[in-house]
C-alpha cells in the first residue's frame, strides 16, 4: 500500500461531506473500532455521517467505545445517488453488510478492509491484505491525510488492532502493528485500561454460556489436532446470555496444547447458524480456506461461515469432512 492510495483514501473522505458507514454482519472489535474512529473523525471535521449494518446489536462489550450507540440497524438500501459517500469497513465484500449495493462500480463508494479475498466491489478500493486490521489500515489513511487524531479516536483504532491480532499474538502482528500501537498509546490509548476495557467484561450469563461450549469440546484426528464444538439455541436461552457473548469462545479453543484447527458451531436464538474456524500453524489447511469451501469467507487462522440442518448433524458432517480432507 503506497502513501498515494492512503491518501486517496483520505482525499475521497476529506471531498465528500456527508458519509453513510457500513460495517459487516456480526460486528467484531475490529468493525466496531474502525467505525467508531471514522465516525469520530468525520464529525470533528463538520461532516455529517451515519453508521449501519444489518446487526440487530452490536457486541455490547465494546459499548465503552463514544460512537456505539450511533448503529442504526438496516437490512437494505437503496444506496441513492445524492451526494452521500458509502464507505465499508472491514467488509470483504458487499454481501457482507446492508444490501441492495449497485454492482455498477459507479456508485460514490470507498471501501477500506484487509481481507486477503476482498472483492474490490467500491468505486475506490484500499485494500491492504498483509494489514493486520481495518483499525490498522484506517490508521494509516488518517495520518497521510493529517487528520486530527482525539485519544477516543485512538481508543477506537486500539481496540481494532488489540482483537484481530488476538491481543498482539497472532501472525498478523507486524512490527507496523506494533508501532502503529505505539502511536496510538502516545495519543492516549493506555495498554492496561485498553485491555480491561476490551477483555475483562464478560457477564456470568456469558460465562455461563462458554461454559457449556467448553464443556463440549470433542478432540479429534491425529494427535488430537482437531477440535470442535457446538451451542444450541436453548443454552442461550437457559443461561440467559446475549447472543454477541460468543465473540471470543472460538479463539479460546486455540489455548488447547497441540490444537491446530477448531469449529465451533453456534445455533443463535434468532435461528442463525454459525460455523467459526479456526487455525495455526501446523494445521493441514487454513481457516479461510475451510470457510470458501462452506460458502463463507475470512482469514488465514480466522474465518466463518453458514451451516443449515441440525446442530448434531453438522458437527457429525464437519467431523468427517476434516478427517477426509486432512487424510
Ligand atoms: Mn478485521
Amino acid at each position: 500500500m503506497t502513501n498515494d492510495e492512503l491518501l486517496r483514501a483520505s482525499d475521497m473522505l476529506r471531498a465528500n461531506h456527508s458519509w453513510h458507514i457500513f460495517t459487516h454482519r456480526k460486528a467484531d472489535g475490529d468493525a466496531v473500532g474502525s467505525a467508531n474512529a471514522l465516525f469520530e473523525a468525520g464529525i470533528s471535521a463538520g461532516h455529517s455521517v451515519k453508521w449501519s449494518s444489518p446487526d440487530a446489536k452490536l457486541p455490547i462489550g465494546y459499548n465503552y467505545l463514544p460512537c456505539f450507540s450511533e448503529h442504526t440497524t438496516i437490512e437494505t438500501l437503496d444506496f441513492p445517488d445524492d451526494g452521500t459517500l458509502y464507505v465499508f469497513l472491514d467488509c470483504a465484500n458487499q454481501t457482507r453488510s446492508v444490501s441492495g449495493f449497485p454492482q455498477t462500480g459507479s456508485t460514490n463508494s470507498l471501501n477500506i478492509d484487509h481481507h486477503e479475498d476482498n472483492s474490490h466491489y467500491a468505486q475506490v478500493n484500499c485494500v491492504d491484505g498483509k494489514a493486520s486490521s481495518t483499525c490498522e489500515l484506517l490508521f494509516r489513511i488518517l495520518k497521510a491525510g493529517e487528520w486530527p487524531l482525539s485519544r477516543s479516536i485512538a481508543e477506537s483504532l486500539y481496540t481494532g488492532l488489540f482483537t484481530d491480532t488476538g491481543s498482539f499474538t497472532f501472525s498478523n502482528t507486524s512490527p507496523l502493528t506494533h508501532n502503529i500501537a505505539a502511536e496510538l498509546i502516545e495519543l492516549g490509548a493506555e495498554p492496561g485500561h485498553m485491555t480491561d476495557l476490551i477483555t475483562q467484561n464478560k457477564t456470568v450469563c456469558g460465562m455461563a454460556l462458554w461454559g457449556r461450549a467448553l464443556s463440549r469440546i470433542e478432540m479429534f484426528g491425529e494427535e488430537n489436532k482437531f477440535a470442535l464444538t457446538r451451542l444450541y439455541a436453548e443454552d442461550f436461552r437457559e443461561t440467559g446470555a446475549d447472543m454477541t457473548e460468543t465473540e471470543g469462545l472460538p479463539a479460546m479453543l486455540m489455548s488447547i496444547r497441540g490444537l491446530k484447527f477448531a469449529v465451533t458451531l453456534t445455533e443463535y436464538p434468532n435461528g442463525t447458524k454459525r460455523l467459526s474456524f479456526r487455525s495455526r500453524e501446523g494445521s493441514p489447511f487454513g481457516a479461510g480456506e475451510i470457510a470458501r469451501e462452506f460458502g463463507g469467507g475470512g482469514h488465514e487462522r480466522a474465518a466463518g461461515a453458514s451451516f443449515e440442518g441440525s446442530v448434531d448433524e453438522a458437527c457429525a458432517k464437519m467431523r468427517e469432512y476434516l478427517l477426509e480432507k486432512s487424510r
